[in-house]
């Protein structure tokens, strides 16, 4: 198949996922044409079945916001007619679905399908307020295939945007990383912590619904019981209360702010426990990559979180803003070896039987033909 794939190329799940997406449906020999405004962050070294357009921008003085959702809109048409796409595939419905749309539209008969992957914020934050909500609504009523992440996102949407049942499928997230390679757990061990101190790692674009304050503050109970330290992994607009925070606390020497980085595998391979306290998550990729290099999740059971972490298995899921419970499951995992390990094994088994490249793109190839095959 030729397939086009439109997603935000920044730091997200959303764009890892469908980079990730891309590449293994590349690998089982189908033709990718990625259509965004930059290189999604994650795409990797050329492939002869990879193409990438960048949306060109008119920077007009007269537009203070630049109508980026008619740009995609044209390059999606052109890349469609240039390159005789099957289908397109877009991820994050704002304002992907849309532009997918008008492209379709723009190309009348000869439009392919668009299959659009609803991933979180797109249905649960910035979908449904006032100014997007039916737009987004019209947009996924229009979509010939709708792919949700986990049954809390698909449920969320049938509820807030009226889509029946019957056209929302489940296709979760994967990591297409070998999934726990033991050989290189203590990789980068040494340079983010001494011998004798646990790594406990948060990664995260640190947004307000990731509660950052809640990790520096589950990490300052651990750090007063074990010699530990935190390696904060992104960045975003709560780094800066983030660094105040441990400064408060007294720690910040124990906390170290990595910054942005693409690949996340090797790091949470050094980790001996992940952190994921968000007020809000449809799936979690995070913790499942956590899982993936084998290593424990203490997270919040919100959203689609309880799909992926298996609760007293793989992790621990707390309410939301519970601290104190956090930072006591944080505590018995580090401190319990056979506990960590039962967990860490536990976390590897889940992400091969349910969350592996192998298990999940077949899933989307299935669902592209029954697309095409209903048209
Ligand atoms: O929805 C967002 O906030 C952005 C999006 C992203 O691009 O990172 O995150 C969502 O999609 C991820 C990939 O499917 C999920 O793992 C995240 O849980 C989800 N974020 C939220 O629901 C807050």
């Amino acid at each position: 198949m030729k397939i086009g794939i439109t997603c935000y190329p920044t730091f997200g799940g959303s764009g890892a996922v469908a980079t990730a997406l891309g590449s293994q449906l590349a690998t089982r020999g189908h033709e990718i044409h990625f259509i965004s405004y930059a290189q999604p962050f994650r795409l990797g070294r050329f492939n002869e079945r990879i193409f990438f357009h960048e949306v060109e921008m008119e920077h007009y003085p007269l537009f203070e916001h630049p109508p980026y959702a008619l740009a995609l809109a044209v390059t999606i048409h052109d890349v469609v007619r240039a390159h005789d796409l099957d289908l397109v595939h877009v991820h994050y419905a704002i304002p992907h679905a849309t532009s997918a749309w008008i492209a379709q539209e723009m190309l009348g008969e000869e439009g392919p399908p668009v299959v659009t992957t609803l991933h979180g914020t797109d249905i649960t934050l910035v979908g449904v307020h006032p100014s997007f909500q039916p737009i987004t609504q019209f947009s996924i009523h229009k979509s010939d295939g709708v792919t949700a992440v986990s049954d809390f996102l698909r449920n969320e949407t049938i509820r807030d945007f009226e889509v029946p049942p019957d056209r929302i499928q489940v296709i979760p997230n994967f990591v297409d990383i070998a999934i726990g390679k033991l050989s290189e757990r203590c990789r980068y061990r040494h340079t983010l912590a001494k011998e004798n101190e646990k790594i406990v790692m948060h990664v995260s674009n640190f947004r307000p619904v990731k509660r950052v304050l809640d990790v520096i503050d589950i990490f300052s109970g651990i750090v007063q019981k074990m010699p530990s330290k935190l390696v904060m992994v992104g960045d975003g607009p709560d780094r800066a209360i983030a660094m105040d925070r441990a400064k408060s606390l007294g720690i910040s020497d124990k906390v170290s702010f990595l910054g942005k980085h693409s690949y996340v595998d090797e790091l949470l391979s050094s980790a001996d426990l992940f952190l994921l306290p968000s007020s809000s998550e449809s799936f979690g990729l995070a913790a499942l990559e956590a899982m993936a290099a084998g290593t424990p999740v203490v997270a919040s059971n919100v959203g689609g979180l309880g799909e992926v972490v298996v609760d007293g298995k793989t992790g621990f899921l707390c309410t939301v803003g519970d601290v104190e419970t956090m930072t006591s499951h944080s505590l018995n995992l580090l401190s319990d070896p056979v506990l960590w390990k039962s967990f860490s094994e536990m976390g590897l088994s889940v992400v091969r039987s349910r969350f592996s490249a192998a298990k999940v793109v077949p899933l989307y190839e299935r669902y592209y033909s029954e697309i095409l095959g209903s048209r």
